[in-house]
């Protein structure tokens, strides 16, 4: 009897992948490789089942002899294993994404001889739309909500994005470039307060009320799939936090982080050229618990932001409040802010972070530090990377001198070629029906 692979990462299975069981079991005895949850989180969308579901369901099916893990979205461990005489996939990987793949695939077969098959691959209507509908489902409070948790499992770091009104909730949803084997996009979105506020013509003061950052929330939720990550400043009282946390939680947003300071918040990035005022830690501590005790569901997430270094209290003083929020506030995770631009208060702080807590997950918003790559951030020991501002302060240039040059040339025709057509911003949003 010959012997057949056939990889797969479906959450759904269709008629195109029996179709491709069957043509295998034509030729000898099926063994699927289920792609690893991390395997499939690398390169798209979390899946809805994990592995352990996605093994059971394929192992039941007619024509299925076994079902193994792959780890990786390369065959090679698989391939050199086992050694099937063919390799089944459809054709659409010929171009695009999963070329490179395919490519060494061959270059294995042609080691001991064995065969790629590739057989014409139809998506049928139905499968497109399970598939719409999977997104769809994607977007419901309660899978939404999970989805920073599974990240921050399945993943060695999560990018995250500002995102402020629905259009760069857009951008941060749909951004994605392909890189060698797969894509490569944006995984979360961070709701900032200092973006939030100046989309206003606000300052950061906690002067928007939460009310309006909930709008802000709607509005991007309305559009999007993503986790939210809120920025929920000081948290406000503790009376009023509690209420916060059940809100968040009922709409959907995987997070809010609150940071350690009292009194009128000032934006960080001031760093001492304001006042910043810390908060009694256990007095904090004490806010944080009452916001665990609040949550009803397990998935939402509390991160308590330190803003030691922000104040220039010393990396000692950060340490002793991350133990308190940890300890008696039960926080999920910390945030350590920096407005250094060297990032050597961050690195020493990790180093230190790390020998007592090796597991508790950390942010990172390397806003001034920015010349570390989210590897060497991830090195350092950071879980989620936000960009924090970036959109915004890349959108504010570009209108300004659009409106500087339209006023300079008492016309608009100059400034055609940065801006987007009539017809582009026609088709930007396309109508659901
Ligand atoms: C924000 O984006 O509002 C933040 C990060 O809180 S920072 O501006 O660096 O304080
Ligand atoms: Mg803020």
């Amino acid at each position: 009897m010959k012997s057949v692979y056939i990889a797969f990462s479906a959450d759904v299975i269709h008629s195109g992948h029996l179709n491709i069981i069957e043509e295998g079991a034509k030729l000898g005895d099926v063994t699927v490789g289920v792609l690893a949850d991390v395997a499939i989180a690398a390169y798209k969308r979390l899946p809805m089942l994990d592995y352990e579901t996605r093994a059971k369901l394929f192992a039941n099916l007619k024509g299925v002899a076994n079902v193994v893990k792959q780890d990786t979205l390369s065959y090679a461990e698989n391939l050199r294993a086992l050694k099937p005489d063919y390799v089944i996939h459809g054709d659409d990987w010929k171009s695009g994404v999963q070329s490179s793949i395919r490519q060494e695939v061959i270059d294995i077969l042609a080691e001991y001889g064995g065969q790629l098959i590739e057989i014409p691959y139809t998506v049928g209507v139905s499968a497109s739309e399970i598939e719409r509908r999977l997104a769809s489902l994607d977007r419901t409070p309660d899978i939404r909500r999970g989805k920073l948790r599974r990240m921050l499992k399945l993943k060695p770091y999560v990018r995250v994005m500002e995102a402020s009104n629905g259009l760069s909730g857009l951008i941060v949803e749909n951004t994605r470039i392909e890189v060698e084997g797969g894509v490569k996009e944006y995984d979360a979105m961070w709701v900032s307060s200092l973006c939030d506020s100046t989309f206003k013509g606000k300052p950061d003061i906690e002067l928007v009320d939460l009310t309006s950052r909930i709008n802000t929330i709607n509005e991007i939720m309305e559009v999007t799939s993503k986790p939210i990550i809120l920025d929920g400043d000081t948290g406000g009282k503790i009376e009023h936090f509690v209420y916060t946390v059940k809100t968040l939680e009922r709409l959907g947003v995987s997070a809010i982080i609150v940071e350690d300071k009292t009194g009128l918040k000032q934006n960080s990035l001031f760093g001492t050229d304001a006042k910043q005022v810390l908060d009694e830690p256990h007095e904090f501590a004490r806010k944080i618990h009452a916001g665990k005790q609040a949550q009803t569901t397990r998935d939402f997430m509390i991160f308590a932001r330190l803003e030691s270094l922000i104040a220039g209290m010393g990396i000692d003083d950060a340490m002793m409040r991350a133990r308190i929020y940890l300890e008696e506030g039960g926080a999920d995770g910390i945030m350590i802010h920096s407005r250094h631009k060297d990032g050597s208060e961050i690195i020493e702080f990790m180093r230190r972070f790390r020998a007592e807590y090796a597991d508790v997950p950390v942010i990172f918003v390397p806003t001034s530090y920015n010349h570390f790559t989210e590897e060497e951030l991830c090195e350092i020991g950071g879980n989620i990377i936000i960009y924090a501002n970036h959109l915004l302060r890349s959108a504010y240039p570009a209108m300004v001198n659009t409106a500087k040059k339209i006023l300079e040339c008492g016309r608009s025709k100059e400034v055609d070629d940065v801006c987007l057509s009539i017809k582009e911003v026609l088709s930007l949003i396309p109508t659901e029906n």
